[in-house]
């Protein structure tokens, strides 16, 4: 065993059992009668808690001196809200959902007041509820208070952009990269889960203690976890960003059409910059690759929110001009909620036309803007589509709808009229689109396919397949059970046939 891991999940520390310290106290009268209070000792101290036992009950408030069924209120001075909870735990104590948890400093307030305050959120104590205290052995009650085990699924899990544990998924996202460089799967995919289940997290991870409980940090993640917390930094990640394959790799892969063939092709030739690839005359490159050196800098240079939303218009203008009732959705990272992309994801799909109407939008589409001089770059995909295929078992499988992969000009007046084009100066920007048309009665599968995150659709088809003996895709929902397509409107339909809690596109940025 890790001598490292064994530190960690060495016996845990006994608490001692609270029992209620009776009091010896004159009999007072019971003015708020629908409140039982109960005070918690630890952290408190004996004498505090008798002391504040005493005030409360003066002014009319009961107060028990053991936990029973009839304790409505428990105040606790030091203690976050999952303290408390394991603390009931320990007691075997079930918590019901009526039960308040509160901070002394409202039982301080009632004090002053002589009656009961309102209870507000700063003196209710949190509760993480993704955190579960860690199980004590033995058999024992699961509180049904806010208790939930965080879920090994993405799609079970929200999670929104507020990452607060950056310094540790930019390490496991680098180190995931150089494993997908090295095409070193399953390290990947280890590597991906843990960033992710992090990215879920409403709390920073400050000590190893913060990791129990928390599914997809295996050995080898936590070690990294445990030396990023005492030294700032992981020396792998550094021995990565360091290392020769993997910087080569990360600038290749960086011009559009280069993906990791290409890559370990120039690697292996021995090239380690982009000027000597470009200048070399025994290379021969795709028309992408091409497109890709033409609008290097545009293209690495992120699309901003307002870049995205000029596109959009033109994508609408465009569209609308052949298809006036198109559905068009803006997907990927923007509908996520993100302010930047690599690229501006678009899904088209329209009730009541021809196919043949359909098939021919996006061709009329892009000759439109050929005309007009903004298309950089084109590339259409006819659809394999097929109503009756089965969903695909890969999770990484690309679908079948036909779709453009595309670069066009952005002319910088249509992000900000106000700005007058400079003299001379380059006046657009290039950027990457993509265009996808789906029949209409798939435009939910669709949709939730094209929004991701990556990671949160591949958890998602993982779920359906070993949860669910249903298979997911961008296309369809089959239930592998009752042999038979899943109809779906929307995307909360999906969720439903899944049976999982509807997760909002802001919250699948896992
Ligand atoms: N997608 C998919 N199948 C693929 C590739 C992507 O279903 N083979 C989905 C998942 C995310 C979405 O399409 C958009 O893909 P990207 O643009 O690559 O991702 P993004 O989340 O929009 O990220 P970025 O902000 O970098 O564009
Ligand atoms: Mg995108």
């Amino acid at each position: 065993m890790d001598p490292l891991q064994a530190a960690h999940s060495g016996p845990r520390k006994k608490r001692p059992r609270q029992t209620g310290t009776l009091m010896v106290s004159s009999p007072h009268d019971v003015r708020f009668g629908d409140l039982v209070l109960f005070i918690l000792e630890k952290k408190m101290g004996t004498t505090r808690r008798a002391f504040l036992m005493e005030l409360a009950r003066r002014k009319g408030f009961r107060v028990e001196n053991e936990l029973s069924d009839s304790v409505t209120h428990i105040v606790a001075e030091n203690n976050s809200g999952n303290d408390v909870l394991e603390w009931l735990q320990v007691q075997n104590i079930q918590a019901s959902s009526r039960l308040e948890l509160l901070d002394v400093s409202w039982l301080i307030e009632c004090m002053g007041a002589g009656k009961p305050v309102e209870m507000t959120g700063k003196h209710q104590l949190l509760v993480r509820r993704d955190y579960p205290a860690s199980p004590k052995p033995g058999p024992q009650k699961t509180p049904s208070l806010a208790v939930q085990k965080i879920s090994e699924y993405a799609c079970q899990r929200r999670t929104t952009l507020n990452n607060c544990n950056c310094i540790f998924t930019n390490a496991f996202e680098i180190l995931a990269e150089n494993c997908e460089f090295r095409e070193n799967e399953s390290s990947y995919v280890t590597y991906m889960r843990a960033a992710s289940v992090l990215k879920s997290l409403p709390f920073t991870i400050i000590s190893m203690k913060d990791t129990e409980g928390i599914p997809c940090l295996g050995e080898k993640v936590k070690c990294i976890i445990e030396e990023i917390i005492e030294d700032g930094e992981s020396s792998e990640v550094n021995a990565v960003l360091n290392d020769e394959r993997y910087q080569s790799f990360k600038l290749f892969t960086s011009v559009f059409g280069v993906g990791l063939k290409t890559s370990e092709k120039w690697f292996r030739m021995g090239f380690r910059s982009l000027n000597k690839i470009k200048s070399d005359k025994s290379l021969k490159f795709t028309r992408m690759q091409k497109a890709g050196f033409l609008y290097y800098e545009d293209l690495v240079s992120c699309v901003t929110r307002a870049e995205a939303e000029a596109v959009s218009m033109l994508v609408k203008e465009a569209v609308w001009a052949f298809l006036p009732g198109a559905f068009i959705s803006m997907t990927g990272g923007f509908r996520r909620g993100k302010e930047i992309g690599h690229d501006v994801d678009f899904l088209i799909t329209s009730p009541e036309v021809t196919e043949d109407e359909k098939q021919q939008l996006l061709h009329k589409v892009i000759s439109l803007w050929e005309k007009k001089g903004l298309l950089l770059y084109s590339d259409l995909v006819e659809s394999t589509f097929e109503k009756l295929k089965l969903p695909s078992r890969k999770v990484d499988a690309l679908d079948h709808f036909q779709k453009c992969f595309l670069i066009l000009k952005l002319h910088h007046q249509r992000v900000d009229s106000d700005k007058s084009p400079q003299q001379g100066g380059k006046t657009w920007k290039a950027i990457r689109v993509d265009l996808v048309v789906c029949p209409y009665e798939r435009r939910a599968f669709a949709l939730l396919g094209w929004t991701g995150s990556r990671q949160f659709e591949r958890d998602l088809r993982r779920y359906a397949t070993h949860e669910r003996k249903m298979m997911l895709d961008n296309h369809a929902l089959y239930d592998k059970t009752k042999r038979i397509f899943l109809k779906a409107e929307s995307e909360e339909e999906i969720f439903a046939h899944l049976g999982l809690d509807y997760i909002e596109p802001w919250e699948r940025n896992a």
